[in-house]
């Protein structure tokens, strides 16, 4: 089986109570067939699968033969022939590239000027880690867990908690923001160990707050093609213990991360091998780079795995779509960054991401408006207290229940995310609350603030 055909749906778990009686194959089973077939599996490969998870072959084999009188089957196998051409293109790109020998080698590089940068690493969508520029940053020889607590040790920051409570914590990131006093995050970070239960990570939003600024201020140099005016609203900062993982995804911008302290293990796969990291949600791929399951991940056995250990003063600089998984080695103060000056946003159709039908129960006439405007919203989740949008420029809406009401950040200026917020603050600011109510159950009041 060539590499194109190679099955792209993980098998649903197997049934522990395995007994062979007849039954009718379940939803998820028939969608894996449905897949399977598609992808050219054979008859025979498939059987043994769905009876090695205690079906009887008899419905097996019914259930497959169903699709050969199914017109909706037909229309499947025509938009599968035109992802095969282009999964094909794309890996055949992907072999050019791998082509050279030394593909695996994520180069270090100081003094880049910036034609180099824009050629080889911009435009030629290649990885690299920079390690020149950071000499002159304040940041260098003042950040530490001790300074962290001296400076804003009696603030408020939202971390990520109990993450090893739930598999998928990275996309239910919403749902596991604590908010907590930075001096006793600083304490359980020191004294707690490796782990990745708990990590302060991009999601804080803690730059865009006029108390962190003097962390801004501890910023030198930027490397190439950086835009300096947009680094507050484009940077974020990351703080935890040796042993969080950042599970295997890729950015919708161009990214910089600058190592202060500690190490990080970044792991990458080529955005041209997207059809073997088995990318069924979101920016987000099931595959664990630590640990790759290939009974459940047979195509991403193809795939190559480039590595690179950044070290501090060093900053990973990641092109466009290269997937991404990330290790700390030990505890880690780190400062991210999406200001190039280039355009490089990375739009793609998310049908994985369905929209959610919501209701405002509340309907002032201007907040009517909204309303209609808001079904332009791709993804918006999150519960009662947190809730982020997501809209089709890519640009992120986060509503976040504070004491007085509801604070409402976007990530970057003059996107779309920027005009509905204005347009719900003005309304809040009016006086008037809207309220909206997910398909969830739960609900969010914008409240007027300030
Ligand atoms: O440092 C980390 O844990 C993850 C960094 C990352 O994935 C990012 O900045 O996109």
């Amino acid at each position: 089986m060539s590499s194109h055909l190679m099955p792209v749906a993980p098998a649903p778990r197997p049934r522990t109570d395995a007994a062979p009686l007849s039954r009718a194959i379940d939803a998820s089973w028939q969608r894996w067939i449905v897949e399977q077939r598609l992808r050219g599996c054979t008859i025979e490969s498939m059987l043994q699968v769905i009876e090695g998870a205690g079906y009887a072959r008899v419905d097996a084999e019914r259930a497959i033969a169903a699709l050969d009188n199914d017109p909706s089957y037909a229309v499947a196998q025509a938009v599968q022939q035109r992802y095969n051409k282009l999964e094909a293109v794309a890996l055949n790109l992907q072999r050019l590239w791998a082509s050279d020998p030394e593909y695996r080698t994520v180069e270090k590089r100081a003094d880049v000027s910036e034609e180099e940068f824009a050629a080889r690493y911009v435009r030629g969508c290649r990885p690299v880690v920079l390690t020149g520029h950071t000499r002159d940053w304040p940041a260098m020889s003042s950040w530490s867990t001790e300074d962290l607590k001296r400076r804003f040790g009696h603030l408020e920051v939202d971390i990520q908690a109990e993450r090893n409570a739930d598999v998928n914590y990275e996309q239910n990131k919403l749902l596991l923001t604590r908010r907590v006093n930075l001096s006793a995050f600083v304490d359980q970070v020191v004294q707690g160990g490796a782990t990745n239960d708990y990590y302060l990570t991009a999601n804080n939003e803690l730059l865009r707050r006029p108390e962190f600024a003097p962390l801004l201020d501890d910023i030198g140099s930027l490397p190439p093609l950086c835009d300096r005016s947009q680094l507050t609203e484009r940077s974020s900062f990351w703080f935890g213990p040796a042993g969080t993982v950042t599970p295997l995804h890729h950015d919708t911008l161009m990214l910089f991360h600058t190592q202060v302290v500690g190490r990080k293990r970044w792991r990458f796969v080529s955005p041209l091998e997207w059809s073997r990291v088995y990318n069924l949600r979101n920016v987000f791929s099931e595959v664990d780079l630590e640990r790759p399951d290939p009974v459940r991940f047979p195509a991403f056995e193809e795939a190559t795995v480039l590595e690179v250990v950044v070290d501090p003063g060093e900053t990973m600089f990641l092109p466009v779509g290269w997937w991404h998984q990330v290790a700390s080695l030990d505890v880690s103060l780190s400062f991210s960054y999406t200001c190039l000056a280039v355009p490089n946003p990375f739009d793609y159709p998310d049908p994985a991401s369905p929209v959610p039908t919501q209701r405002l129960v509340k309907q002032p006439n201007s907040a009517d408006a909204i309303q209609t405007e808001l079904r332009n919203v791709v993804v918006m989740a999150g519960s009662a207290d947190v809730v982020e949008a997501q809209f089709k420029d890519g640009s992120t809406m986060r509503l976040h229940a504070v004491a007085s009401g509801m604070e409402v950040h976007v990530d970057r200026p003059g996107s779309r995310a920027a005009h509905y917020a204005e347009r719900l603050v003005s309304v809040a600011r009016e006086g008037r609350a809207i309220e909206c109510q997910f398909a969830d159950g739960s609900s969010i009041r914008i409240m007027p603030f300030g």
